[in-house]
């Protein structure tokens, strides 16, 4: 073993006497197996907010650049080989109407960079969408969004890995503004005729989100609402669990435990939040881990069979930070969930829930997803795909960043 990597081996015999070797060893193929998407948008420049234009250094300018970034990150994790597309900033011109044959470039520029593109989202937002997508009372903004989404199904059966991502920004920001119910019938019924349209062979996922931009209102405000919406359409429809998007301190392991519990096809929208939707890079949680145990326990995550698993994708775009290590960090963290995750000794746990050791069951469990230090099972992943160790400290050591700040200028 090469020096200085000690702290593997010897951090592995600790945790194989903890949680037996069986569990350490599933937890590392585990990491070697898992696949999440990176978000275009992430690498693009978005700014530091209304008190500042910056963004952060050699930002992506374009596709391709992003394509570039993506390709790095890939290369360096080994476990992003999706990239996730969003229609009117990817595949459009005027950032008005989509184009399927920008799609087309965007496949093939992906492919040669050795990657795939993952999840489409139709853009409900940007110019022309202040009253709404769906709910607009302008029938030709409800036209022109429905097509948007019948070719986002079109592109992602053709283009992609078959998943379409529905986020809607529809919303109200004053009691009276809008009339609640109109605008939620609304929304249906341009949706049921947008997907009356779309391939039947693609997966759909309904985003959820209870504030912003809507201040008193979102159309699409819970996962309850997502929930039947998707029933409502089909068994090809799910929803789309984004962490951002709920009141402080929901149980989000909870919604997961349910949807799972209620067969109905999920995703994630991974991410870390601390005041409001603020799309930060994914740290290590004890909720990560708690939401990890539940994919873990409900098969929904590394299912050898892939039509199981749901759909696993990073989204942020805070402003400030290397965008690059940021994602990196993000995968870093998503992997260590994981592997805290397969920890969780699930049978001595049901002994003690259904002996009523309050107490015991509550340290058993946070053992695993709080107390053990996993990054022994993600380095052993890490060198057994002959990846780096440290993703971000090989960015940082690649000379990638010197190279685009010099060739971008932004
Ligand atoms: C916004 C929304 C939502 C969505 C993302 C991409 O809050 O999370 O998934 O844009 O459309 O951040
Ligand atoms: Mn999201
Ligand atoms: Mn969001």
């Amino acid at each position: 073993m090469a020096m200085g990597l000690k702290w593997i081996d010897n951090g592995l015999e600790m945790l194989c006497e903890e949680f037996g070797e069986k569990r350490v060893r599933h937890a590392i193929d585990a990491v070697k197996i898992f696949q999440v998407d990176i978000p275009g948008w992430a690498l693009g420049s978005f700014g530091g907010g209304r008190f500042g234009g910056f963004s952060s250094p050699a930002a992506a300018r374009n596709i391709e650049e992003k394509l570039d970034d993506a390709m790095v990150i890939n290369n360096l994790t080994g476990c992003t080989k999706n990239f996730a597309t969003h229609m009117l900033w990817d595949f459009s011109e005027d950032g008005i109407i989509a184009d399927y044959k920008i799609a087309e470039k965007v496949a093939n520029e992906a492919k040669q960079r050795n990657l795939e593109l993952g999840a489409v989202n139709p853009t409900y937002f940007l110019a022309g969408s202040h009253m709404g997508s769906f709910i607009s009372p302008d029938k030709k903004t409800q036209k022109r969004y429905i097509e948007q989404t019948i070719l986002a199904g079109t592109i992602a059966k053709n283009l992609c890995n078959g998943l379409v991502t529905l986020w809607f920004p529809d919303g109200s920001l004053y009691p009276g503004q809008i009339d609640l119910k109109k605008a939620y019938e609304r929304l249906k019924s341009c949706l049921f005729e947008a997907y009356s349209k779309m391939p039947k062979d693609i997966v759909i996922l309904i985003e959820y989100k209870v504030f912003e931009p809507g201040t008193y209102s979102t159309t699409i405000p819970d996962w309850g609402t997502s929930f039947a919406i998707a029933k409502n359409l089909g068994s090809n429809v799910g929803v789309l669990v984004d962490l951002g998007h709920h009141h402080y301190g929901t149980n989000i392991e909870q919604i997961v435990m349910m949807l799972i519990s209620e067969n109905i096809k999920g995703g994630f929208h991974f991410n870390t939040r601390y005041a409001a939707d603020d799309d930060h890079a994914v740290e290590p949680t004890p909720e990560m881990a708690r939401i990890f145990y539940e994919l873990v326990k409900g098969d929904v995550i590394i299912n050898q069979n892939q039509k199981k698993n749901w759909a696993y994708m990073i989204d942020q775009a805070s402003g400030r930070e290397n965008r690059i290590q940021a994602l990196v960090h993000s995968v870093d963290s998503l992997q260590l969930s994981l592997a805290k995750g397969i920890l969780v000794e699930t049978e001595k746990l049901s002994i003690l829930q259904d002996t009523d050791e309050i107490i015991s069951a509550n340290i058993l469990f946070n053992n695993a997803t709080i107390n053990a230090d996993v990054r022994p099972i993600v380095a052993k992943a890490r060198l057994e795909k002959n990846l780096p160790v440290d993703p971000v400290k090989a960015y940082i050591e690649s000379g990638y960043q010197k190279k685009i700040e010099a060739e971008r200028g932004n």
